[in-house]
């Protein structure tokens, strides 16, 4: 176990069984003109993001640990997007309404894939999920958490966009499925500061109820120190 100093207290890291998941690092969510942008958000306020993720991707990737990325996309026919779904807020462009990046939020098109900065590499898992959590109807039909078990992890590093809505919703999931959950601070963002805040305070609160928060460079150290790289 490699221990991390950690909110709300020390964090205990299994080597090889801890994954690295990244939420939802796309086009549509990260540059102007996607489904971020037509939700009426500045895209730009997530920018800061990318470096601790694309950080903590190396450290991954040196150790042969697993790797996860999410992308929140639905298929062409829109069979897997609820009509509530397509209609909230009113954006400009709805989900499937072309776009500057293509269909928005389809598998397939421009908009949906990883920023290039961030991009999967061979071997690791991505996951296409038509909600807003990652165990909701994915990885069908064994669905996700089989998948997470039959691998042997156990514990979920969490990074990505955006902390309140597709990290906090996934990580609530994902602690409800007995997952020890650790967000990483610095590697999270949100169209709205006040929101990612409030989400990092109310995961850590009541000793942990939802998980643990850790800023990386203190994870990184923590890396280095206990556990060489391959
Ligand atoms: N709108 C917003 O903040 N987020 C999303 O719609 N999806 C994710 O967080 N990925």
């Amino acid at each position: 176990m490699i221990a991390l100093a950690a909110r709300p207290f020390e964090f205990a890291l299994a080597p090889g069984r801890a994954a690295l998941v990244v939420i939802d690092m796309q086009r549509d969510f990260i540059e102007p003109g996607g489904f971020g942008a037509s939700l009426g958000n500045d895209v730009g306020r997530l920018r800061p993001a990318i470096a601790p993720i694309a950080a903590l991707l190396a450290a991954w990737r040196a150790r042969g640990w697993p790797v996860l990325h999410t992308r929140e996309c639905h298929r062409s026919d829109l069979a897997d997007c609820p009509p509530a779904k397509r209609e909230r807020g009113r954006p400009a462009l709805r989900i499937g309404d072309v776009g500057p990046m293509g269909r928005v939020l389809i598998a397939g098109e421009p908009g949906a894939e990883i920023i290039p900065e961030l991009a999967p590499a061979r071997g690791e898992w991505v996951v296409d999920k038509p909600g807003k959590g990652m165990f909701c109807n994915t990885c069908l039909p064994e669905g996700l958490h089989a998948r997470l078990q039959a691998a042997g992890i156990a514990q979920l590093v969490f990074t990505g966009v955006t902390t309140e809505v597709c990290v906090q919703t996934s990580m609530r999931e994902a602690n409800d499925r007995g997952y020890e959950c650790l967000v990483v601070e610095d590697a999270t963002e949100s169209y709205f500061p006040e929101y990612k805040a409030a989400a990092l305070a109310m995961i850590t609160a009541q000793g942990g109820i939802v998980g643990w928060s850790a800023p990386s460079g203190a994870l990184l150290a923590a890396l280095e120190a206990a556990a060489p790289r391959r």
